[in-house]
């Protein structure tokens, strides 16, 4: 039992370490970074037998250099295509299933932007299928 406890706590500082390493990779101005988004999707049934659905950016949230250049990629795995854009920009695009589109973008203010997948953007239409990117 003690033994236990000793592995999960190494485990647990040396995942702290990954962690640190991770942070200090992306945080090199010089290298491009990649920020990688799928499309995905959850169902369920209610207890009343209907189908509920819903489609999801994952990760719903990513976060951003304020005044660093990203390239964002998306790839289509769930739902056939997601047109969208990124609230407060002029970046527009569609995601296809088995596609990856790759799009490279720079926010100089800090704030959240949305990503809206205008196809699934209500709960009416299997969403709300909104993203957040923080720059900060
Ligand atoms: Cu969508």
């Amino acid at each position: 039992m003690k033994k236990m406890l000793i592995v999960t706590v190494v485990c647990f500082m040396m995942g702290i370490q990954f962690l640190n390493v991770e942070e200090v990779t992306a945080a090199k101005k010089d290298e491009k970074l990649v920020i990688h988004i799928i499309t995905t999707e959850f169902e369920t049934e209610t207890d009343d037998g209907k189908e509920i659905e819903v489609y999801r950016w994952d990760p719903g949230t990513v976060f951003v250099p304020k005044g660093q250049e990203v390239t964002l990629s998306f790839f289509g795995v769930k739902g056939k295509e997601h047109p969208f854009y990124i609230e407060g920009t002029d970046v527009k695009g569609n995601v296809k299933k088995g596609e990856e589109t790759m799009i490279n973008v720079r926010f100089d203010k800090t704030g959240i932007y949305r990503i809206v997948c205008t196809a699934h953007e209500t709960i009416d239409q299997n969403g709300p299928m909104i993203g957040y990117i923080v720059v900060k």
